[in-house]
């Protein structure tokens, strides 16, 4: 099979990217000495196992508008290519894991446009490129690619990254979606970080890809192998090595020609050719015949990759050795292994690089440099140009709501959407939706109803087309604009991680909103996490949430959460306790999500029906919603108390201040619709003073100046009572926080607000408590 490729070229390069992934590493400062003296941590033989593979894509195969997930330990091997390809300089390689160098796992922030997707938390990047897919689909289907081409999700993978669930749940909901134009090639050194992985494991695997759809493609052995199989004798070693446990290949593989030739005399021994084959080759030979699997070798690769073209799903098993061409290559322990200098004076020399000459592009290639700079030229990857896509903002509408008397923030959010839905802004066309089944008992399916669910295959409603009466009409199209999933928020988070690079990705917005359960955002949270580390931008609404969720128990009460919103890079988290609120902090949210310097959003929010404040929305009321905090009673200058609410206890701390106003006239009452915010702008407050801007205020030090300086707060949310208790450090007054630090239980709201203290008594009993006390 023909693959075009100019094989001396990708030789010469394959062997040039082996030595700069090596060299960066070992010429690494950072890398932390061990005991003796060595420096370890540097992953020279994970990164070296996927050189071939990541040779053949990068300077062959890849078009500019593919994107690719390489495994965490490869990124020195990715840095390598880069930099051959005029795309990454020589002083990030030289500060490689130093700080502002090439980082450690590729970083789409931190290394720039030609890393697509972060990883580092094995499993998420492999899972991603699912769902970028999906996202990819969704964006063709609705024409919003323009003329871009349909572009190839690859996923470089470790062999232990299937261990993770997330990977197998990702195969599940691609499968139930059709995934199509996705490769996931796995690099199947057959360790992983403690051990050597289990031979029994890996002969389900490529029966688990089958049954999800997957097109899967050994790459076994090597041209070599494949030759000395046809010699008589041949068909006794091919067995020889299907039978070979992985642990006695690896430890054969580190030992090297003398330790393959007496293993082979003494399992084969009386086969017929197998001493010729043996007399044929010195020892470096049989070495190297030995290690010849598929995925050391370049047109074995090219070759697979070249029948590989059209859209299916596939699943490239590439067999390789960690450290491959490294001298501890197959030892177990090899996973953050680095060479000693000896070692690494050796390889240098078969490498051909003097010494001066080690970051040199083409130093102790066969092929002439000219010849290698118009080959590089002509790599289709290289004629990307910049790889990071941009798309305009969409502008937001104006988001109002009718007045109700009472109404809570989940059904107001509903509500929004479903008003978002029956009017035809930009936005709302870009809007897409997503849940893992809880679309409805999350508010969304009035937005359902109008926009209809996303498949690429239209499906009919046939509860609709039996005249079944029911109130969600779900029929599915490539029109719809909500893609449901199924119970697995860590696909919730992915599926929103793609959705929220689509802008950068391909180059066309969509403005995502997902909802869940809220204790589940802990079910996903290193995804959530990914997400906000790539930069992706969505709203997250978490719905219901706290102990509020009443009869539901426990197990659905979330407590932590707030503080997760608190702690959470790049994630604004607000809990607006009213209807107007809310929409306020969605019509900027709309904005702050698409904004250059902006992020993601968490709204916490709630079933609990409450008493909605009788009051029209004006800029001011907005501009406090949104900072983070605003007095719903303004304290008397020198007020030596303060109550300060987040959420839905709303009604209590209303309650409980009614009744200390008697006692404490001028005292004030604070609405907190996101600690996040507030905690965010002090502490940039106070850095800024640090800076020299001495008059630089956050606004919560604004809003509790009025407060005499030994004033108490009382505050109290559904939630950790820590999440609001920093608010002591800012004017230095004494807090009584409170809140929920116990798991939940079933109940009705009056009983668990009094069993864990934030009803209106235990407010007020804590009111007095911060008076006495001063
Ligand atoms: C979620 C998560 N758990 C643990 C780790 C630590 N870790 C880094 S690499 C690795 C094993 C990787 O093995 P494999 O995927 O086979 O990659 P190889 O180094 O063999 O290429 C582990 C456990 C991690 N990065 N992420
Ligand atoms: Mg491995």
């Amino acid at each position: 099979m023909s693959t075009n490729a100019d094989l001396d070229c990708l030789r010469a390069l394959e062997r040039k990217v082996l030595w700069l992934s090596t060299w960066t590493i070992h010429n690494a400062n950072h890398i932390r000495p061990n005991r003796d003296g060595l420096k370890v941590g540097g992953h020279q033989a994970s990164s070296a196992s996927l050189a071939t593979v990541m040779t053949a894509l990068y300077f062959h195969v890849l078009k500019a508008h593919d994107r690719v997930a390489v495994k965490p330990h490869a990124s020195p091997v990715l840095h390598a290519i880069l930099y051959l390809l005029g795309r990454q300089s020589r002083d990030k390689l030289e500060r490689f894991r130093a700080f502002g160098g090439a980082q450690s796992y590729p970083s789409r922030n931190k290394d720039g446009g030609d890393v697509d997707f972060s990883t580092g938390s094995v499993g998420l990047g492999v899972a991603a490129t699912t769902f970028a897919s999906l996202v990819q689909d969704y964006l063709s289907l609705k024409g919003f690619l323009g003329n871009r081409p349909i572009g190839r999700m690859v996923a470089l993978m470790g062999d232990a990254e299937i261990d993770e669930g997330n990977v197998f749940e990702a195969m599940l909901e691609g499968w139930k979606h059709d995934a199509r134009n996705l490769w996931w090639i796995v690099d199947y050194n057959r360790q992983s970080l403690d051990n050597v992985v289990s031979d029994r494991m890996f002969a389900r695997v490529d029966d688990v890809f089958r049954t999800t759809g997957w097109d899967v493609v050994i790459l076994k052995y090597g041209k070599l192998l494949e030759q000395a199989f046809q010699q008589p004798g041949g068909e006794a070693l091919r067995k020889w090595i299907d039978d070979c446990p992985n642990s006695l290949y690896s430890a054969l593989v580190y030992q090297g020609g003398a330790a393959w030739r007496a293993r082979l005399k003494r399992d084969l021994n009386g086969t017929n050719g197998l001493k010729a084959l043996l007399d044929g080759h010195d020892d470096d030979a049989l070495h190297r015949l030995m290690t010849n699997l598929a995925g050391h070798d370049l047109e074995t690769v090219l070759e697979a990759f070249a029948r590989a073209d059209d859209d299916r799903a596939r699943c490239f098993i590439a067999y390789t050795i960690k450290g491959h061409g490294l001298p501890f290559a197959g030892h177990k322990d090899n996973h953050a292994g680095l060479m000693n200098p000896q070692q690494m004076q050796t390889f240098r020399r078969s490498m051909g690089v003097p010494d001066g000459a080690e970051w040199d592009r083409f130093a102790g290639l066969d092929v002439d440099a000219d010849r290698l700079e118009r080959f590089l030229g002509e790599v289709p990857f290289a004629k990307a140009g910049t790889r990071v896509l941009a798309a305009p903002e969409i502008r937001v509408p104006s988001i109002v709501l009718p007045r109700t008397p009472k109404a809570s923030t989940q059904e107001a959010f509903g509500r929004i959407l479903d008003e978002l839905g029956r009017g035809d802004s930009e936005l709302a066309a870009r809007l897409v939706t997503t849940s893992p089944d809880v679309t409805v008992s999350t508010n969304l399916g009035p937005w359902v109803n109008r926009r209809g669910v996303f498949q690429r295959n239209e499906r009919d409603d046939t509860f609709r087309d039996e005249k079944v009466a029911s109130t969600q009409r779900w029929a599915q199209s490539p029109a719809g604009q909500h893609v449901e999933l199924g119970i697995a928020e860590n696909n919730l988070f992915l599926m929103l991680a793609a959705l929220g690079l689509s802008d950068r990705l391909f180059g066309a917005r969509l403005i995502p909103v997902g909802t869940l359960y809220d204790p589940f955002v802990m079910r996903g949270l290193d995804a959530l996490n990914y997400a906000c580390y790539q930069d992706a931008r969505f709203m997250l609404v978490g719905t219901p949430a706290g102990i509020t969720l009443a009869p539901e128990g426990g197990a659905h009460q979330s407590i932590v959460t707030p503080l997760i919103g608190l702690g959470q890079d790049r994630l604004a988290a607000y809990e607006p306790a009213y209807a107007d609120e809310l929409a306020a902090v969605m019509q900027w949210g709309f904005g702050h999500l698409q904004a250059r310097d902006g992020g993601s959003l968490y709204l916490r929010l709630s079933t609990r029906q409450i008493a909605q404040p009788d009051r029209a929305p004006s800029p001011a009321l907005a501009e406090g919603v949104i900072a983070g905090a605003y007095w719903a009673v303004p304290p008397q200058p020198g007020a030596e108390l303060a109550l300060a609410y987040m959420g839905p206890v709303a009604p209590e701390a209303l309650a409980a201040f009614e009744a200390l106003r008697e006692d404490v006239p001028g005292a004030g009452l604070l609405a907190v619709t996101s600690a996040q915010r507030l905690s965010a702008d002090w502490r940039a407050a106070q850095a800024a003073r640090r800076d020299g801007a001495a008059e630089s205020r956050a606004p919560i030090e604004r809003l509790l100046a009025p407060l005499a300086e030994d004033a108490a707060l009382v505050t109290v949310l559904d939630g950790h009572p820590a999440t609001l208790a920093w608010l002591a450090g800012v004017g230095r007054h004494r807090v009584h926080a409170l809140g929920v630090d116990h798991f939940g239980q079933s109940g009705d709201i009056p009983d668990l607000y009094r069993a864990h203290g934030i009803d209106a008594a235990a407010i007020l009993d804590a009111c007095a408590a911060a008076c006495l006390g001063r």
